[in-house]
């Protein structure tokens, strides 16, 4: 029975979805030490090809078992840490016990062990169209065309569906706080659901598997209802679960493959997108029925993505580049009427070049001396020396900076005039705080529309199943209010920078003072 209470989300976090102890039926599993090469596990599956478990596979060699040439490709590779962290070695075999049938034989090494995954080639190839390097050439071309992000996605959901036959294939994108989007969709007309714009809350794909997933880049399920084939280990020959993490044909936590039930999903994918060495997003697809993909097909998809993500971080960091360009210019010009002039208040907010054209800011102003000059969207000079007394009172000695974008969260008094500001950018000149500049961002009136209530992500289970995902996934939309855009980092620290132009010219103007008052 389920109750329809939420639990903590935090327990699906605990399960060790690296050491699941099976494996997917259509592949066979032998372990054996790296250094030793004697066999200290298999799957259960494995008499298929070495035809009977008597005599024990435990204890015996690799060198027995595998073709002499095989070995030596992994003993050649295992030296130069080849095999290790994704790396692998394969070969094509076929067994004297099991003449019928062939299979792809791919071996890594993880934690002392070597795995090699035999994975059974279906009965009828021809069904299965691997893609060529050609349709693979032809898909990064035309990924690279596309200009925008959005183009980009589409075109990456569209060029994959196409060749790996998923009948949905998505652009799931993890925003800061590890919540997702999917930000494109490419799907077969026939399949009503949509989820394409729909946000997920960051436990349903819970912190260890995006750990394992910045590691091991894709996952591919055959069959979401097939009957996982359990490993053997050896009593002696190392009593640690045999980890995972790397093996192609891992099974997938069972508390996922409920929520792919309930999400009407059977065969499915997921490929990581790494964007700057970090966990972008996932390239996710999904077919209502069992969905076999071919080696070379998901060796395929895998380039594809890969060029999508080099492709993203391409029109990132150009975007970021040019938008800093234009920053670094107004600065300059900021700085340059500030050292020309006597009154840096009225450098900063009176020209043409102001504060203004910074951060894409609607307000913006200074505090100093207890007067507050404000342009733009602002909220009115009484509340901002307020504000500036808090800010005082508030930040850490030490601290000379602030950025929120949702003010009111931690100064309630900043409710009254959201709408302007929303957010708030703020940066101390000098060291007793006496002048701070301020920029302001607006309130967006927003509304998120989630894939099911994110308040419930998780429900009770019972008995052994502690947990379960939720069942529904009908749009549930979520108004948000006192939210403005976030700031940037690099816009944090240009604010800072610009502040400290504004000291050198503040304690300058002092000191012509005291001369003249002297
Ligand atoms: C894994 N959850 C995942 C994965 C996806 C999602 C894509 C990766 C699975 C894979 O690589 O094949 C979630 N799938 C989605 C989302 C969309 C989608 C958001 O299609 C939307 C487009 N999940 C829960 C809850 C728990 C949970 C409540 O909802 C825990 C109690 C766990 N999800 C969970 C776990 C994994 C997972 C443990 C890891 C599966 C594994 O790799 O073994």
């Amino acid at each position: 029975r389920v109750r329809a209470e939420p639990v903590d989300p935090s327990l699906c976090e605990r399960e060790p979805i690296h050491i699941p102890g099976s494996i997917q039926p259509n592949a066979l599993l032998l372990v054996a030490d790296a250094a030793s090469f004697l066999v200290n596990a298999f799957s259960h599956n494995i008499g298929e090809i070495y035809r009977t478990a008597e005599p024990p596979l435990l204890g015996r060699s690799l060198t027995e078992l595998l073709p002499a040439a095989f070995v030596d490709l992994l003993r050649a590779r295992l030296a130069i840490g080849a095999l290790d962290d994704g790396g692998s070695a394969r070969t094509r075999l076929t067994f004297p016990g099991a003449p019928e049938a062939a299979y792809l034989a791919v071996a890594h090494a993880h934690a002392g062990r070597i795995l090699i995954e035999f994975e059974r080639e279906p009965d009828r190839a021809e069904d299965f169209r691997s893609a060529s390097q050609m349709d693979t050439e032809l898909a990064v071309a035309r990924l690279r065309a596309a200009g925008t992000l959005t183009d980009t996605a589409r075109v990456a959901a569209l060029e994959i569906r196409a060749l790996t036959g998923f009948e949905a294939v998505l652009v799931y994108r993890f925003d800061a706080d590890w919540n997702g989007e999917a930000v494109a969709e490419d799907k077969v007309p026939d399949w009503s659901r949509s989820l394409l714009g729909l946000r997920f809350p960051a436990s349903d794909i819970p912190s260890q598997a995006r750990a394992l997933y910045t590691k091991a880049k894709s996952r591919f399920v055959i069959d979401r209802d097939s009957v996982p084939v359990p490993l053997a280990g050896a009593p002696g020959g190392g009593n640690t679960p045999i980890d995972l993490t790397f093996a192609q044909h891992r099974t997938l936590s069972p508390i996922h493959l409920e929520y792919q039930r309930n999400l009407g999903v059977n065969g499915s994918m997921s490929i990581s997108i790494m964007v700057d060495d970090k966990l972008w997003g996932l390239m996710i697809g999904h077919h209502r029925r069992p969905h076999y993909v071919p080696p070379e097909t998901r060796a395929a998809a895998t380039v594809l993505t890969d060029a999508f993500a080099m492709r993203v971080q391409e029109i990132e960091s150009r975007r970021l580049w040019v938008e800093r360009q234009a920053h670094l210019d107004v600065e300059g010009r900021l700085v340059r009427s500030l050292t020309r002039s006597d009154d840096f208040v009225a450098a900063l907010t009176a020209g043409g070049t102001n504060l203004l054209q910074l951060f894409d800011a609607t307000g913006a102003g200074i505090v100093s001396n207890d007067r507050a000059t404000l342009i733009g969207q602002s909220p009115g000079a009484k509340a901002v020396r307020a504000l500036a007394t808090w800010l005082r009172e508030t930040l850490p000695s030490g601290e000379t900076s602030y950025a929120t974008s949702n003010l009111a969260s931690a100064y309630p008094d900043a409710a009254v005039f959201k709408e302007v500001a929303s957010g708030l950018l703020a940066a101390f000149v000098d060291e007793s705080r006496e002048t701070l500049l301020l920029w302001f961002r607006p309130e967006m009136p927003s509304t998120v529309t989630w894939g099911g209530d994110p308040r419930k992500p998780v429900l009770a289970g019972s008995g052994s199943v502690a947990v379960l995902p939720r069942r529904s996934f009908e749009r549930w939309v979520e108004e948000r209010t006192g939210f403005a855009a976030p700031w940037a980092e690099w816009q944090v620290n240009l604010s800072l920078s610009l502040a400290e132009a504004v000291e050198g010219v503040v304690l300058r103007q002092r000191r012509k003072i005291d001369e003249l008052t002297g």
